[in-house]
């Protein structure tokens, strides 16, 4: 996901040709604001953490760049595309690193593991909207 730091600061290009030029498969693709029920199950695991308030704000504050991708090891793969959460830490090359200075805002989601991903592709796109 494109979060809406990165949609606002008109990064959506720049992300999706990241993502082509890895080779991951676009098998889904909308730009959709997401509601307060959705952000608050998204990132249930983070519920009571201090920041999650904040956090269902941000993710709520804008549109989102929804992507379902599909490739080889793509999850993992992703998330090394992505880098570190917090950007400070995020090796030099990824997204995180170049286009992000906070925790906060990072600019991309992407999800940790085969049951996140099925969940979130669930919680963002109708069964129509994916590819086969
Ligand atoms: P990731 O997005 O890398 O999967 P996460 O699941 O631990 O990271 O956290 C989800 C999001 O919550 C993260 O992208 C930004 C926000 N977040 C995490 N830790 C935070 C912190 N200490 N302060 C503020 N926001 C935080
Ligand atoms: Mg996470």
């Amino acid at each position: 996901m494109i979060k809406p730091d990165g949609v606002r600061r008109g990064l959506t290009p720049e992300i999706l040709a990241r993502i082509a030029r890895k080779g991951y498969r676009v098998v889904g693709l909308k730009q959709m604001t997401i509601s307060r029920q959705t952000a608050e199950t998204h990132y249930g695991e983070h519920k009571e953490r201090p920041f999650f308030g904040e956090l269902v704000e941000f993710i709520t504050g804008g549109p989102v760049v929804a992507i379902a991708l599909e490739g080889e090891g793509a999850i993992a793969g992703w998330r090394a595309m992505m880098g570190a959460t917090n950007p400070a830490n995020a090796a030099p090359g990824t997204i995180r690193a170049d286009f992000a200075t906070t925790t906060g805002e990072n600019v991309t989601h992407g999800s940790d593991s085969a049951e996140s991903a099925e969940r979130e592709l669930g919680l963002f796109f109708a069964a129509g909207e994916l590819l086969d």
